[in-house]
C-alpha cells in the first residue's frame, strides 16, 4: 500500500486525516487495483466538519463578506478549475472509469457554473411590499440557510458537486461535502484550489467515508440546515426521512427511467445517434440515461437494427485513450447489479439483440466491463423497463401512436428526463407538454447547461439545480415590519 497516493480532507481550512487515522482504498475500475487512499471518517469527523462550517457561517470573514466579494471568490475558483481541468479529469477517470474525454469535457465546462452563480451572488434581491396596513414599512430579505451538507455520487463527482457548491456559496451558506466513497479523490484535490482561491477557513469542508455511517450522521446533525443529495432513490428516501427529524431543507436528484421516443416521421439516423448517446455514453451510468427507447411500430425494425449495428461498433477499452468509446463501470456492486438485470430481462422474455454479459477480450479482463446490451420486444411492465439499472442496457419498446407513446412514457415512478424525435412541430410541442419529466429534449439528448434548471418530477426528486431557480434552493425569505407610528395598537388582536 506504500505507493498509493494519499488524499486528505479539509476541515476548518486544515488538511487532515480522519480522527481514527483509518484509510479507505480508492480502486481504478479499469485495472481493478487500488491507486489511492482517502480518510475513513466517522461521526467524530462529521461533527468537527459541521462545527467548522457553523463557525464560518456565524463568525469570521465569510459572515460579513459582501456578496460582491463572494462572487469574486467563486469566479476565481472557476478560473483555477479551468487551469487544472486536465489534472482533475484524469483523477476522475482513474476513480470512476468514465472516459477521459467525457470527464475532461465536464471539467472544462464546470467553471461556467462558478462564473454564473458568482455573477448572481450580488443580485439576490428582496422587495419593498405595498402593504395593506397604515404606518408600516414592510420589506423582504433573502438570507442564506446556514450549513449545507452536499452528498454526491460516483458517476460525475465534481460536476454534480458544482451544481450544489456554486449556488450554495453564492447565496452565502457554508458547506460540508461528502463525496461517494468510490470516487472521493477529485473532490479532495479540488480543495487545494479552494485554498488557493482564498476562501476563508471553514466555508468549504470535506469528509470522506461510507454513506451508511458518515452520510446519515451528517444528514441528521442538528446544526445542518439543508441537505443537497444526488444518488439512488432508496438512499434519497432515507436522506429525506433523516432530514425530516429537524425539518431541514432538501434537494434530491434521484435518477430515472427516461423514455427516448422515436416517431416514424423523425430523421431516423439522428434518432439512432440520440438513442446511443442516451444509453451507452458513460456506460449508461447517468441519471438521465434514455434507458427506454420507445419506437413507433412502423419504424421499429429499422431503428432496432440500426441501433444494434451502431452499438456493436462501439470500442471498449482504456478510458484514458481517445479512441475508446465505452469504459468500464465504476463499482463492482454496480457491475453485479447490471449483470443481474440481464438475467431478469431474459427471464421475463425480453429478446437479447446485443451483448448480454461481460466482454471476452483478454485485454479487458481486469477491468469492470459490461457489454453494451440491447433488449428488444420489451413490454413496459417488465422490471427492465421499470427499475433504474444505471448501466449500458437499452430496452426497446414498440408503440402505435402519440397516445400510446405518452401513456408508456409516463407509466413510470420516475420523471427526470425524456427525448422526442420527430420532424412534426405540433407533435414536438404537444409531447413536451404531456411528458411528466423535468427535462424534455426534442431532436437532441443529454444537453445540460448552467442556465437551465434541472431536476425531477415524481420519484426523480425534489428541487432544481442550475439556472436562476437553483439559488432559491439555498435561500430563505424574511419579512421585516417597521412600525412608523407612535404607540402600540390593541395587543389582544391580530394587527
Ligand atoms: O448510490 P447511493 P449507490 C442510483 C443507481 C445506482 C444506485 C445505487 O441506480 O445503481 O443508485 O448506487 C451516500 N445517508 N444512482 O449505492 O447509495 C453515498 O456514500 C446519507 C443514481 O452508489 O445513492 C454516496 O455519497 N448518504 C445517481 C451517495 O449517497 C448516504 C447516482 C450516493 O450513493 C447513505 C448514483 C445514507 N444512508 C447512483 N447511503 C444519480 N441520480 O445520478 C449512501 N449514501
Amino acid at each position: 500500500m506504500a505507493d498509493l497516493v494519499r488524499f486528505k480532507n479539509t476541515v476548518d481550512g486544515q488538511s487532515c486525516e480522519s480522527v481514527s487515522s483509518r484509510w479507505l482504498a480508492s480502486v481504478n475500475p479499469y485495472t481493478g487495483e487500488a491507486w489511492a487512499e482517502i480518510p475513513h471518517c466517522d461521526a467524530d469527523d462529521a461533527s468537527a466538519a459541521i462545527e467548522s462550517a457553523h463557525r464560518a457561517f456565524t463568525k469570521g470573514p465569510w459572515a460579513t463578506m459582501t456578496a460582491t466579494n463572494r462572487g469574486k471568490l467563486l469566479r476565481r475558483l472557476g478560473d483555477l478549475i479551468a487551469r487544472d481541468a486536465e489534472k482533475l479529469a484524469a483523477i476522475e477517470t482513474r476513480d470512476n472509469g468514465k472516459l477521459y474525454a467525457e470527464m475532461h469535457g465536464q471539467l472544462r465546462y464546470m467553471p461556467e457554473w462558478f462564473y454564473y452563480f458568482g455573477g448572481l451572488a450580488d443580485k439576490i434581491e428582496g422587495g419593498v411590499l405595498p402593504i395593506d396596513k397604515p404606518n408600516l414599512f414592510t420589506y423582504t430579505k433573502k438570507e442564506p440557510l446556514g450549513v449545507v451538507v452536499a452528498i454526491t455520487p460516483w458517476n460525475s463527482p465534481l460536476l454534480l458537486l458544482t451544481w450544489k457548491l456554486a449556488p450554495a456559496l453564492a447565496a452565502g451558506n457554508t458547506i460540508v461535502i461528502k463525496p461517494s466513497e468510490f470516487t472521493s479523490c477529485s473532490t479532495l484535490a479540488l480543495m487545494e484550489l479552494v485554498k488557493e482561491a482564498g476562501f476563508p477557513d471553514g466555508v468549504i469542508n470535506t469528509v470522506t467515508g461510507y454513506g451508511h455511517e458518515l452520510g446519515s450522521t451528517l444528514v441528521e446533525h442538528p446544526m445542518v440546515a439543508k441537505v443537497a443529495f444526488t444518488g439512488g432513490d432508496a438512499t434519497g428516501a432515507a436522506v429525506y426521512a433523516g432530514a425530516a427529524k429537524h425539518i431541514k431543507h432538501v434537494t434530491l436528484e434521484l435518477g430515472g427511467k427516461s423514455p427516448n421516443i422515436v416517431f416514424a416521421d423523425a430523421n431516423i439516423d439522428d434518432a439512432v445517434k440520440g438513442a446511443i448517446s442516451g444509453i451507452f455514453a458513460a456506460s449508461g451510468q447517468t441519471c438521465i440515461a434514455g434507458s427506454r427507447l420507445l419506437v413507433q411500430r412502423s419504424v421499429y425494425e429499422e431503428v432496432s437494427q440500426k441501433v444494434v449495428a451502431f452499438a456493436k461498433s462501439a470500442r471498449l477499452g482504456n478510458p484514458m485513450e481517445e479512441t475508446t468509446q465505452v469504459g468500464p463501470v465504476t463499482t463492482l456492486p454496480q457491475r453485479k447489479k447490471i449483470l443481474d438485470y440481464m438475467d431478469v430481462a431474459r427471464g421475463e422474455g425480453a429478446r437479447c439483440l446485443l451483448g448480454g454479459g461481460t466482454p471476452d477480450d483478454p485485454e479487458l479482463a481486469k477491468g469492470w466491463f459490461v457489454e453494451p446490451t440491447i433488449f428488444g420486444d420489451v413490454s413496459n411492465s417488465m422490471r427492465i423497463a421499470r427499475e433504474e439499472v444505471f448501466g449500458p442496457i437499452l430496452s426497446i419498446i414498440p408503440f402505435e401512436d402519440d397516445e400510446e407513446a405518452v401513456e408508456i412514457a409516463n407509466d413510470t415512478i420516475y420523471g427526470l428526463a425524456s427525448g422526442v424525435w420527430t420532424s412534426n412541430i405540433r407533435r414536438a410541442f404537444t409531447m413536451a407538454d404531456r411528458i411528466r419529466a423535468g427535462t424534455v429534449w426534442v431532436n437532441t439528448y443529454r444537453a445540460v447547461s448552467f442556465m437551465a434548471p434541472f431536476g425531477g418530477y415524481k420519484m426523480s426528486g425534489i428541487g432544481r439545480e442550475s439556472g436562476q431557480a437553483a439559488i432559491d434552493e439555498y435561500l430563505q425569505t424574511k419579512s421585516v415590519w417597521i412600525n412608523l407610528a407612535e404607540g402600540v395598537a390593541n395587543p389582544f388582536v391580530l394587527r
